[in-house]
């Protein structure tokens, strides 16, 4: 995917930069390019470009150290980053150069580019919008550190074997990691379990002494974040888990070299395995571990940079901001408290005014099983200090409701930070919430649903608190480096200010929407993205597709809510059509489907096995004669997203209104001039309100209607059968085995269940989005239109830049940047 150079390069640069790339291989790697592996020419650039980055890493952390600048700490237990070279090349603007200083070497840079593994430190959306804040808030010259996990093993690697997921284990550091420093001195003690006593001079009972049973350390490892045209570079620091040596040391001189090794291990698995979080599989000791040994390392961190600085601890918020991605890092709301109060000295009213002051939390979610809750027992096991402050904390708090009169149970039940029925536990989003300042939603209706839902009680008690702040995306990464032939024809039609200013010079593009010689060059470059794509699809899964197909894409995790099934219902039913009438001027379509079910939820991956067990059926049909491929491609990863969305017609995203939080591919796919077909769930309404509805199909109930029909608990699904005679077959089809002869059973649960409770209202929607699917066909017979639309939907997409999000954070949440 090479792209040609766009003004003339500087031969001294590119000489420059193979000399350096020539020197890493020499004396780094230890090879000489007669003998050297790709891989090993890899690690040659990768360290070139790094050498590069660290002046101005230097430069940057100077700068903000000598202005005394507002520092943003964003506590996430994902990154999902996956490759570096190309951020970092293309961010430095040594893309051109690194080429021809490569082909000059005879090594191909594109080819080279595919042998990095993708860092999968996340699980998807959550993961991925931390990475694109980390690139904009370099961009913006945020002065903000990243605190994470350096897992050894990323999100696991999807297989598919006969139609089924397999989950292996997915080992990103095998080969080493050339972006990362590791800063053996930058180390932690991490405590767990023991004892608390009373401290002799305090009668209140606010300060206490911990006594860990246990003692973990933490050592730090940098990657610097380098933001557009390497104006600044940021931190990003993940913590790894280590025995305490003294300890361990101990216990093998005395003989006891077993008992050793496994403690050993049990401290090293902190940072073993990243929880593939989107399941059950959360709520376990091991998770609360790995939340607080990153909580703490962070916050002790932060605090020691601060004390060399300030050295007020109640000064803080003027200082610091501390977003907490989700409530995985909640913790921090006692674990602050304790480092203040017990360790730092602070009175109690003095540590939480500076608690609230300094936090702040985003709420990712609605999903009742997503909302973390720890049992009491186990965090009195492991952590008996912040129970104690939790305890406290919710002691307070309560109190001043009834010093304000209010008694009302109901209320009080429900802000409280114990849920008390069905085992006592710690609710981890009433605890974010009650020590922010600031709880934001990540979509407009995202967060009109958190003030009349999940946080609806504690929303009239501080009504201030819940804003909004709409997800974004990084343009660097997913149209600079994802699409460079998109990416081209935007800098000659409007020139190359719109690569730093897209929110704004975007909007020039609408103008070319009506030419009819640039609309020409639009459906060129996609069909090169999309030859492209099919050619990956030939090789990873044996599928032919035309690339002149309407290419209809949804790629994203398998979930039951974001409704992977309802587009496989269309695609049964679209099949069943095309048989019935083989003869009629079909729109020849590619259905493509990526993403990754949590290992336990087996629904999600039934769903995976019905559609690779529909794939076969449909592509093996000769009476289709082509006109319906569907693909199911293993593994979905950032990398794969590189490839998969510049080549995308029509993007699915078909959620139940009301729970996709915001959702972050569909803006990539608009960016990238796909067209939207979706409910006006998550962000897809800000999309219609800036692209216009007229440019996307919107279909389906709305959030307000879902919650009506949950209301009634109208979840029987015969009536929506019985008026819909092409759903009924769709499932009958499906019921009796004809995608599964090996097994005609199969399906049988899968669609009872879905007759009988319709959860999610795929049956509902099924008519409606049949009918948005047949104006996509017929949209797409009139290419001067369908082009027209994807024009404007790039053109329009600037509003969804995460910078234009950093900005918003900044000024409103951590009053960093003016
Ligand atoms: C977690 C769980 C855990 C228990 C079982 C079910 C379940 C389902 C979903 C999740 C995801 C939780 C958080 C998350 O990843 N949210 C995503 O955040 C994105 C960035 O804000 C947003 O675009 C997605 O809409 C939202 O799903």
């Amino acid at each position: 995917m090479s792209q040609e150079s766009p003004v003339s390069i500087d031969p001294a640069e590119v000489a420059a930069f193979r000399e350096a790339v020539l020197s890493k291989l020499t004396y780094s790697v230890g090879k000489d390019p007669e003998h050297a592996f790709d891989h090993d020419w890899f690690e040659a650039i990768a360290l070139a470009a790094r050498d590069r980055i660290v002046d101005p890493w230097m430069d940057h952390t100077r700068r903000i150290y000598r202005g005394n600048q507002k520092r943003v700490y964003y506590l996430s237990l994902e990154f999902l980053i996956g490759r570096l070279l190309f951020d970092s090349l293309s961010n430095l603007g040594l893309l051109d150069v690194a080429r021809q200083a490569l082909a000059d070497l005879d090594v191909d840079l594109d080819r080279i580019r595919q042998l990095e593994p993708d860092a999968a430190l996340g699980n998807g959306g959550l993961g991925r919008l931390a990475a694109c804040f980390m690139e904009s808030m370099a961009t913006l010259g945020v002065a903000a550190h990243g605190y994470g996990i350096r897992y050894e093993h990323g999100l696991f690697r999807q297989a598919i074997v006969d139609g089924w997921q397999h989950e292996q284990t997915e080992t990103w550091l095998d080969f080493g990691n050339p972006w990362e420093f590791e800063r053996a001195e930058v180390t932690y003690k991490i405590g767990f379990g023991g004892g608390v006593t009373n401290l002799p001079d305090d009668p209140k009972g606010e300060r206490q002494h911990w006594e860990p049973a246990d003692v973990v350390r933490s050592i730090a490892y940098d990657t610097p974040v380098v933001g557009w045209r390497g104006r600044a570079v940021n931190t990003l620091r993940l913590w790894r888990a280590r025995a305490e040596s003294d300890l361990h040391l101990e216990r093998f001189n005395a003989g006891d070299h077993v008992g050793a090794v496994l403690d050993e291990a049990r401290a090293e698995s902190i940072s073993r395995v990243l929880y593939p979080a989107d399941s059950t599989e959360a709520g376990q000791q091991l998770r609360l571990r790995q939340e607080y040994f990153f909580v703490s390392s962070s916050l002790q961190d932060l605090i020691r940079r601060f004390m060399k600085q300030n050295g007020d601890l109640r000064e803080l918020p003027q200082y610091v901001s501390i977003q907490l991605n989700d409530t995985h890092p909640a913790i921090a709301v006692a674990e602050l408290m304790r480092l203040m109060v017990d360790v730092h000295g602070l009175t109690w009213d003095e540590a939480w005014t500076a608690t609230v002051g300094t936090l702040s939390y985003t709420n990712h979610t609605l999903l009742p099983e997503a909302l973390e809750t720890w049992s009491v027992g186990l965090m009195e096991h492991l952590l008996p200090r912040h129970m104690q402050i939790i305890y406290l904390i919710n002691a307070y708090h309560i109190d001043a409701l009834r010093a304000k009169d209010l008694h009302d149970f109901e209320l009080l039940r429900a802000v409280s930070l114990i849920q008390e029925d069905n085992g006592r536990r710690v609710r981890m989003g009433n605890l974010a919430f009650i020590g922010s300042h600031s709880i934001n939603g990540v979509s407009g209706l995202h967060t009109d649903l958190m003030r009349v839902t999940v946080f609806k009680h504690l929303h009239q008690l501080y009504p201030d608190r819940i804003n909004n702040k709409t997800n974004g995306i990084t343009f660097r990464r997913w149209l600079y480096q994802s699409n460079p032939r998109l990416t081209r024809m935007l800098v000659d039609a409007i020139g190359p200010e719109v690569l730093d200013e897209p929110e704004t010079r975007l909007l020039q593009l609408e103008s070319f929407a009506d030419k009819p010689s640039f609309r020409k060059q639009f459906v060129e470059q996609r069909r090169e993205a999309k030859v492209h794509l099919a050619n990956l699809v030939r090789e990873r899964i044996g599928v032919v597709l035309d690339p002149d197909a309407l290419f209809d894409v949804q790629v994203k995790r398998i979930h039951e809510y974001k409704r992977q099934l309802l587009n496989l219902l269309h695609t049964v039913a679209l099949y069943q059509a095309m048989r019935a009438e083989p003869h009629i001027d079909w729109v020849p379509r590619v259905k493509i489907f990526a993403g990754k079910a949590a290992a336990s939820y087996h629904s999600a991956k039934l769903i995976i096995k019905l559609a690779n067990d529909i794939a076969r059926t449909v592509n093996n049909d000769p009476t289709l004669r082509g006109m319906l491929k569907v693909a199911f491609l293993p593994n979905y990863n950032v990398s794969l997203a590189e490839a998969i969305i510049p080549a995308a017609d029509l993007s699915e995203q078909i959620s139940t209104a009301g729970y996709e939080a915001s959702g972050t591919s569909n803006m990539k796919f608009a960016l990238n001039g796909a067209l939207t077909i979706g409910t006006l769930d998550g962000a897809n309404v800000e999309m219609s309100e800036q692209i216009g509805e007229e440019h996307m199909f919107i279909f389906g109930m709305s959030a307000r209607q879902v919650e009506a029909r949950k209301a009634a608990g109208e979840f029987n699904a015969q009536p929506w059968l019985d008026a819909s005679p092409r759903l009924n077959e769709v499932l009958q089809a499906i019921h009796r085995g004809a995608f599964s002869p090996d097994d005609p059973n199969r399906y049988k649960g899968l669609i009872d269940g879905l007759i009988a409770h319709d959860t999610f209202f795929v049956c509902a929607d099924f008519d409606d989005y049949w009918d948005a699917q047949r104006k996509v066909a017929a949209y797409w017979r009139s290419p001067k239109l369908w082009w027209r639309s994807a024009v404007l939907n790039t053109a329009r997409a600037g509003w969804f830049s995460s910078d234009r999000t950093i900005r918003e954070y900044a000024r409103d949440i951590w009053k960093a940047l003016d």
